[in-house]
Order: C-alpha cells, then sequence, then structure tokens
C-alpha cells in the first residue's frame, strides 16, 4: 500500500507514523505530507529516513490511503482532492465527521458498514472513542437510555503549544498560552469553544458522535469536558442508565471479554485505570464499576484511554486495517 500521513510532523501524525511500523502496516511505499513551512524536514520511519512533502504533490502521487490529521480546514480541502484521484482518505478531523453521507468508525463497533465506494471516512474525537468502545456492548446488552459523562482531559489534546505552556509553567519561564488560564496545578472547564447552547464543542462532539457510532439518536448523552495537567490520556467518570436490570459481575465479565478493552477493576488491589498506565497503549481502560445506589438501573464507571492512540492515531490505522482485511480498499 502506499500510504500518505498528512499532517506527519504533527503530535498525532507521529503516533500515527509509530502505530503503522508497530502493527506492520503493509506500507510499500510512504509519503509523509505536511504544509509549506515542513516540507524538506524529514521523519523518521522503521528506521529509515523520508522527507516531507506538500500537499499537491502528495496528491499526485496518488495514494491507496491517505491518513489526515492535520486540523479541519486542511481536511476540508484537501480529502475531496485525495479522493477525487482514487485514494482513500481516512480524517482524524471533526470536519467531516457528522456529514450525513460520511461515516463515522470505530471498527470494533461499526466497521460493518464500510463499502467500496466510502472514500472519505471520518475517525471520532478521541473522547469519543474511547467511551463508545465501553458504550456500545453495554447498549447492546441492556439499553442505554441516559449517559453523563465527565472528562479529564490530557493536555497533548490540544497540542504541542499546550504541552509547551505547562512546561514552561512547571519550569517558571514565560510563553506563549495554549489556554485562557494557568494549567499547571488547574482544571479548566473548558476544551474547544463555546457554542450558543452554553456548552463547549467538545462536550456537543460527545453527545452528537456517540449517537452516530451507535446508531441510535434515542441515546441521551450530556457531558462536562475539563482539561487537567496531564500528558498520558483522557479519563472519563461516566454514569449509565439503562432501560433493563443488569447484573454488576456481568458486565466486568463482559467488558473484560470485549476486544479492545481492558478491565482494571480491583478495589482491594487499589487497581484501577490512571492516565500513567494508558500511555502509549492501544487499549481502551476501564475500572471503578458499581451501581449507582441513588438511581434505578443505573451505574458508575472510570474510563481512560491514551487519547493519541485509541482516541486518534491507532483507530485511523485500525479503520486502514479493516479497509484492506475486508479487501475495500
Ligand atoms: C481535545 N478531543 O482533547 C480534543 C482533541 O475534534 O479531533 C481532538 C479534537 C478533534 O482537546
Amino acid at each position: 500500500m502506499k500510504v500518505a500521513v498528512v499532517g506527519a510532523t504533527g503530535m498525532v501524525g507521529k503516533v500515527m507514523l509509530e502505530v503503522l511500523a508497530e502493527r506492520n502496516f503493509p506500507v510499500t511505499e510512504l509519503l509523509p505530507v505536511a504544509s509549506e513551512k515542513s516540507i524538506g524536514k524529514t521523519v523518521e520511519f522503521r528506521g529509515k529516513s523520508y522527507a516531507v512533502i506538500g500537499l499537491e504533490e502528495a496528491v499526485e502521487q496518488q495514494p491507496d490511503i491517505a491518513l489526515f490529521s492535520a486540523g479541519g480546514g486542511t481536511s476540508l480541502k484537501w480529502a475531496p482532492k485525495f479522493s477525487e484521484k482514487g485514494s482513500v482518505v481516512i480524517d482524524n478531523s471533526s470536519a467531516w465527521r457528522m456529514h450525513p453521507e460520511i461515516k463515522l468508525i470505530v471498527p470494533e463497533i461499526n466497521g460493518n458498514i464500510l463499502t467500496k465506494e466510502d472514500k472519505i471516512i471520518a475517525n471520532p474525537n478521541c473522547s469519543t472513542s474511547q467511551l463508545v468502545m465501553v458504550l456500545q456492548p453495554l447498549h447492546d446488552a441492556y439499553t442505554i437510555h441516559r449517559v453523563v459523562v465527565s472528562t479529564y482531559q490530557s493536555i497533548t489534546g490540544t497540542g504541542v503549544k499546550a504541552v509547551q505552556q505547562l512546561e514552561n509553567e512547571m519550569t517558571g519561564q514565560s510563553g506563549e498560552m495554549a489556554y485562557h488560564y494557568p494549567i499547571f496545578q488547574n482544571a479548566i472547564p473548558h476544551c474547544d469553544v463555546f457554542l450558543e447552547n452554553g456548552y463547549t464543542r467538545e462536550e456537543m462532539k460527545l453527545t452528537n458522535e456517540t449517537k452516530k457510532i451507535l446508531g441510535d439518536d434515542n441515546v441521551l448523552l450530556t457531558a462536562t469536558a475539563v482539561r487537567i495537567p496531564v500528558v498520558g490520556g483522557h479519563s472519563e467518570s461516566v454514569n449509565i442508565s439503562f432501560e433493563k436490570d443488569f447484573d454488576i459481575t456481568d458486565i466486568k465479565r463482559m467488558l473484560s471479554k470485549t476486544p479492545g478493552i481492558t478491565l482494571k477493576d480491583n478495589p482491594d488491589t487499589n487497581t484501577y485505570p490512571m492516565p500513567i498506565y494508558a500511555q502509549g497503549k492501544d487499549d481502551v481502560f476501564v475500572g471503578r464499576i458499581r451501581r449507582d445506589e441513588t438511581a434505578k438501573n443505573s451505574l458508575n464507571l472510570w474510563i481512560v484511554a491514551d487519547n493519541l492512540r485509541k482516541g486518534a492515531a491507532t483507530n485511523t490505522v485500525q479503520i486502514a486495517e479493516y479497509l484492506i482485511q475486508h479487501q475495500l480498499v
């Protein structure tokens, strides 16, 4: 496969290259692509250096697959140009996710809806991917009525500028601010921009993308998204109400058997998921599973995943793997 990685010098792009290499993705030719200012820089892939090329040149080279993580504007403009030339674009930005004709895919959940006709495929927001991985098996078994989620999100979701801001604040240096406020020793209840309804766009992505991936508009979901000074992954406190009653032991057993999920849940040994353990891993970690004693058919749980992996690069590569395995590319 001739594979283009658009945004190859960015935070997610670099992880995409790592994930492609780790998973032995059948790359026969790699095209690392980035904006004008990065052309000529090099990136490493499987021990070799590759020169970064621009978007025009990459389109002309007609890659089989183009993995995009270069921001919504670039995706809106360039994904159609690649697909018109025959490439399949898997886009990690928010540009295409809610487009009615574009599929929003977590392969373990809804990979089966992909066809050869899908030339632009959207990858969900990081906080959504890890959430739906856990919601989907539970929805199948007990029918979710309502979800209340509060996120504790890694600064890597914002990008390099935020990582730099935290480093500056930790070492007492001044510099550019990615956030309106200091992030060191802080929690900022504001991820992405505010919308007219008082929610942030991150919060509404959780609501809307979850319904689209689960394929069920009846699932009610309300969210509060919070940024915290952590780099290893996003954490989520999740309260779920079901139509049907459940048994906690069955839920733990079911989740422990779900591919892509690791159950870490043992109060006796202080075992629960945390970003320091999720960092660099592809799985979604779940724990603190307990009945909500204040509401009917309800429970609480805690989900953690590396937002740059299952939340972004890994899921994108898994979509590409799915296409190959099912001869859709
Ligand atoms: C964050 N979830 O942590 C965001 C980053 O829509 O792909 C990814 C934004 C997106 O701020």
